[in-house]
């Protein structure tokens, strides 16, 4: 597969999480995929909140706008809320892939079930949602917040050991096959805590760039007509002046 250029979108502004999505990324990604790592000009420094998610739509919408015009041949929205993946999808002309959706995916593949271990507790509602949304809730037998800010994932010491902890119970009390890691900022710990906990553990990041690789390397796209097909033109106005379609 030769040249592939993939952009992996961080939807918060927080450069240094971008920096560890990048690195997921390319990690994994194959030698003819070069991946574009990008952080959003506007949006919220993590997304942690219904509110935080909605403005972080636009500045999704913004890098896949520029991805076209790069020619990414596809995207990945590195949050695991997937912000704004249907409005995306009605932009790019290539597969773009949430950390979520590919994640769940993922683990629905390694067993009976999977739980989640994420953030905040209050985030946990929404990836309940996408679990049914996505049609794998059957096999998410658990979901699970460790209580850690998403910008304290780097700065806080005891992180990891508080998450290993989390995927520790929730393999014993959910009895779960497999572990799928509820942010992108916890892609750096996918292999460590792996190997502590003795299950698969999924990295969204990583599940994301393969699954948009493997879909472009079969020649498939994001469908064009109805629902995905372009939006209609019309007026933006305000702060949003710049959507307008071209
Ligand atoms: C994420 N927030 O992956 C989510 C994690 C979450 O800024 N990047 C963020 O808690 O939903």
């Amino acid at each position: 597969m030769g040249g592939v250029l993939l952009t992996v979108i961080n939807p918060n502004t927080t450069e240094s999480m971008t920096a560890t999505i990048g690195k997921a990324a390319v990690a994994v990604a194959g030698p003819g995929t070069t991946v574009r790592a990008v952080t959003p000009a506007m949006g919220p420094a993590s997304i942690e909140s219904h509110y935080d998610e909605a403005l972080a739509v636009p500045g999704v919408l913004a890098e896949i706008t520029a991805g076209e015009r790069a020619g990414s041949a596809g995207y990945v929205i590195a949050c695991f809320g997937d912000p704004g993946l249907d409005a995306a999808r009605e932009l790019a002309h290539g597969p773009v892939v949430g950390i979520a959706e590919a994640a769940m995916r993922t683990a629905a593949y390694l067993g009976r079930g999977f739980s989640v271990v994420t953030t905040l507790a209050r985030t946990i509602g929404r990836a309940a949602d996408l679990a049914e949304h996505y049609g794998v809730g059957r096999f998410c037998r658990g979901i699970r917040a460790c209580e850690i800010p998403v910008l304290e994932l780097e700065a806080d010491p005891g992180a990891r050991a508080r998450i290993t902890e989390e995927c520790r119970r929730a393999i014993v009390e959910d009895g779960s096959d497999a572990v799928v890691l509820g942010c992108a900022g916890m892609a750096d710990l996918c292999a460590h805590i792996s190997a502590a906990v003795g299950v698969p553990v999924v990295d969204g990041v990583a599940a994301a760039v393969k699954t948009v690789e493997s879909l472009v390397s079969l020649g498939l796209r994001t469908g064009d007509r109805g629902e995905f097909a372009r939006p209609p033109a019309k007026d933006y106005t305000g702060m949003l002046a710049d959507f307008q379609m071209p």
